[in-house]
């Protein structure tokens, strides 16, 4: 899903996909056209500068930024742009993500970031977060959020086994 992509998913490196295609898969479900790109605050700096300043124009709504570890870059991205930044914290090996959690959540007053779950649950809320976002201005996209939680409601047994 590639057409006038309305939420963009960056990530700092290709090893964090597997858990920002949580994101992505989400958004397919709800119909949400989407993008995803290695963008690295680091290692690529000025592909993240030109992501970030070009987001807008570009039409994207909603931007969802994965990191782990030393995790700058939504962050960084939300310095760049005033789209709405979902943060995700991806797990890091060595401190479990936390890391990535605090280098995300503690942004400075004046730049926010909305700051997800580490790891699978925050990339899969990320994109039911950014398809919130943008379903307060599509009806359409508003019925099928609602029929997805209803599902999933109707989906939790009440009965243990
Ligand atoms: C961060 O460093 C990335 O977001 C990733 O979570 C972590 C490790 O990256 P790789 O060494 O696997 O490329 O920048």
């Amino acid at each position: 899903m590639t057409d006038h992509p309305l939420v963009g998913i960056i990530m700092g490196s290709a090893s964090d996909w597997e858990t920002m295609r949580h994101a992505a898969d989400m958004l397919a479900e709800l119909g949400v056209p989407h993008e995803s790109k290695v963008i690295s605050a680091h290692r690529t700096p000025q592909r993240l500068y030109d992501y970030a300043m070009q987001a807008e124009i570009r039409g994207l709504k909603v931007i969802i930024a994965g990191a782990g570890g030393a995790a700058h870059l939504p962050g960084m991205t939300a310095s760049m742009t005033h789209l709405p930044v979902l943060g995700v914290p991806v797990e890091s090996k060595a401190l479990k993500g936390m890391d990535s959690l605090l280098s995300i959540v503690q942004m400075p007053g004046g730049v926010p970031v909305g700051t997800l779950a580490i790891g699978k649950p925050g990339a899969k809320n990320a994109g039911l977060l950014a398809a919130a976002i943008l379903a307060t201005h599509d009806a359409l996209l508003a019925e099928r959020l609602k029929k997805w939680r209803a599902a999933q409601t109707e989906a939790v047994a009440i009965n243990p086994e």
